[in-house]
């Protein structure tokens, strides 16, 4: 199951993949998709990763919206 949260912040492919990389150091079953335009993070291969989710996407410098 996909889950799905935006983050702000993020303006190009390098903040992609700091963000990708940030979540999955913390959950590293997780697959990670992300639409830098719209600020969706999908999040597949965790169920109820959002509390690290937001550590990790925080740590990394961007703003985790929910
Ligand atoms: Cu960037």
């Amino acid at each position: 199951m996909t889950e799905q949260y935006r983050v702000g912040g993020m303006t190009c492919g390098g903040c992609a993949r700091s963000v990708t990389g940030a979540i999955t150091r913390a959950l590293p079953a997780a697959k990670v998709e992300i639409d830098v335009k719209s600020g969706v993070v999908s999040v597949d291969g965790v169920t109820g990763g959002g509390d690290a989710i937001r550590k990790a996407v925080e740590a990394a410098g961007f703003e985790f919206l929910g």
